[in-house]
């Protein structure tokens, strides 16, 4: 896998998708499989999976900041975050040859902060560009469904966040922009239907993983 850098035992796999798709729910299997072929995994997620990460996800997604972080802010924040992340975690992890699985990555900083705020895409580019040039997942799997049908898992949750308070046609352009990222770079991604219950959707996954030699 040419994107992880030297060790060809470790993999960097993404989950992507509107809120309610299911990625959380098939983390821990896709982690699963990959420990049964003998890797070793970390699981994480973004904006998170450091301490610093995980405050500045606090003020991300605190209702309470609604309509006072611009959208040069929020993006900012975000790949802040992801700085954080990629010096202290990911890169560190791939290089000693453990695989990462991450809850959400940069293609999601295209998808809500350009599809879905319209910042404009360059943008986002400088910097994916400026901290990880080098580095891009080897799968991303992306799980995919109508929005209402995310949107109604999701609230059966707790108290909606403050991406989740946006309006539909928020989401329906977070999602038509994962799927054009899906179409650009149909090497890297697998969008996988997530209109569907848990143990389809779960081997659909176990075969893009089979296929792809990573199980
Ligand atoms: N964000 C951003 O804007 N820019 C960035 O660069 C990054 C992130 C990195 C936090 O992410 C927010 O940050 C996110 C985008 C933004 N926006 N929001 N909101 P997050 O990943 O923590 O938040 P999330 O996407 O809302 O997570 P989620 O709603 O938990 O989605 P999920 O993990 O994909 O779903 P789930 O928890 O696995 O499942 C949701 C519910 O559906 C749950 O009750 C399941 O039991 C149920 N479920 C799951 N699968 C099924 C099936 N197949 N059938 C029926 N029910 C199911």
């Amino acid at each position: 896998m040419a994107a992880t850098g030297d060790n060809p035992s470790a993999v960097f796999i993404t989950l992507e998708g509107i809120e309610g798709a299911g990625k959380s729910t098939h983390l821990e299997f896709i982690s699963g499989l990959l420990e049964e072929a003998g890797r070793r995994v970390v699981v994480t997620r973004e904006p998170g999976g450091t301490p610093l990460g995980e405050t500045i996800r606090e003020s991300l997604l605190d209702r309470q900041n609604a309509g006072t972080i611009s959208d040069d802010t929020e993006l900012l924040l975000m790949f802040a975050a992801r700085a954080q992340h990629l010096d202290t975690v990911i890169r560190p992890g791939l290089a000693q040859g453990i695989s990462i699985i991450s809850d959400r990555f940069t293609d999601s900083s295209f998808a809500y902060q350009g599809g879905g705020r319209g910042i404009d895409m360059d943008r986002i580019r400088q910097l994916q560009q400026w901290l990880h040039a080098d580095l891009k997942p080897d799968l991303t799997l992306l799980l995919d469904l109508p929005v209402e049908t995310g949107l109604a898992r999701a609230g059966k949750r707790s108290e909606s966040d403050r991406f989740e308070s946006e309006a539909v046609e928020f989401f329906t352009s977070v999602r038509e922009c994962y799927l054009q990222l899906a179409a650009d770079e149909p090497d890297r991604f697998a969008v996988i239907d997530a209109d569907r219950d848990v143990d389809a959707i779960r081997s659909d996954i176990r075969t893009v993983l089979s296929k792809r030699g990573m199980i």
